[in-house]
C-alpha cells in the first residue's frame, strides 16, 4: 500500500513544525513509516538563492523568485513521490498553496501564480492552520525575513482561502498544541482507516479551478 502525502498549511507561527513533528511520531507509534519534508527547502542549489531572497540578501522580481519556489518543488517531486509510492507517509511543511497565497498578496494574479505548478502531486490531504489575526498579533514574534510582518500576512491568509478544495480541512490553531494535534490526528485517521487509497496523481488544483 502506497503512502498518504499530507500537507500542513498556514501563515507564518501557525505552529505548523510543530504539528507536523507530532504527526510524525503519531505514524511512528501506529508502526507506520513516516517523513517530513519541508517547502522552500534551502539546500538545493535553488533554494539557497530562496533563501538569500528571504533573508534579504538578493533582490528578484516578484514574478522570478515565484518561479524558483516552484522549480524547488519541481527538482524534489520524482523522489517525494517515489517514497510515497513506496510505502512513506509523507507530511510536507508548505507546498504550492504557499507560493499561490504569498506571490497573489502581493497582487500579482492568482491564476498566474497557480500555473507553474500544474501537475505536480495532489495532496491526500491539506491541513490549514488557521489562525485569526487577533491570535498572529499575540505571536508577534516574527523574525527577520521579508514576509514576516502582520498586514502581509493576514493579506496572505485572505489568499489561502481562495485555494481550498476537496483535500483541504481547516484546523483551528488558535487552541493549544494538544488540541490542534487532535483536530489534525482526527483527520488523519479517517484516511488511515481506508482499506485502499486511488493512486497518487499529478493533478494539482484539481478540485479548485
Ligand atoms: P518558511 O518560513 O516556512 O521556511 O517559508 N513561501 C513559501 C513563498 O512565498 N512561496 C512558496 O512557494 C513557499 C513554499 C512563505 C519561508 C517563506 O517563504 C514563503 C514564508
Ligand atoms: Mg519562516
Amino acid at each position: 500500500m502506497r503512502g498518504l502525502f499530507i500537507v500542513l498549511e498556514g501563515c507564518d507561527r501557525a505552529g505548523k513544525t510543530t504539528q507536523t513533528q507530532l504527526l510524525q511520531k503519531f505514524f511512528h507509534a501506529r508502526d507506520r513509516k513516516c517523513e517530513l519534508a519541508k517547502f522552500p527547502d534551502r539546500t538545493t542549489s535553488l533554494g539557497i538563492t530562496i533563501n538569500s531572497y528571504l533573508q534579504g540578501s538578493q533582490a528578484l522580481s516578484d514574478q522570478a523568485i515565484h518561479l524558483l519556489f516552484s522549480a524547488n518543488r519541481w527538482e524534489l517531486i520524482d523522489s517525494l513521490e517515489s517514497k510515497v509510492k513506496n510505502g512513506v507517509n509523507l507530511i510536507v511543511d508548505r507546498y504550492a498553496y504557499s507560493g499561490a497565497a504569498f506571490t497573489s498578496a502581493k497582487g500579482l494574479d492568482i491564476d498566474w501564480c497557480k500555473s507553474c505548478d500544474k501537475g505536480l502531486l495532489k495532496p491526500d490531504l491539506v491541513l490549514f492552520l488557521d489562525t485569526s489575526n487577533k491570535t498572529m498579533s499575540k505571536r508577534e514574534d516574527f523574525g527577520a525575513e521579508v514576509y514576516e510582518n502582520l498586514e502581509f500576512q493576514s493579506k496572505v491568509r485572505e489568499q489561502f482561502h481562495l485555494l481550498k478544495d476537496d483535500s483541504w480541512k481547516i484546523i483551528n490553531a488558535s487552541g493549544t498544541i494538544e488540541e490542534v494535534q487532535a483536530e489534525i490526528q482526527t483527520h488523519v485517521l479517517t484516511l488511515l482507516n481506508q482499506d485502499s487509497y486511488a493512486p497518487i496523481q499529478r493533478n494539482l488544483w484539481c478540485g479548485n479551478e
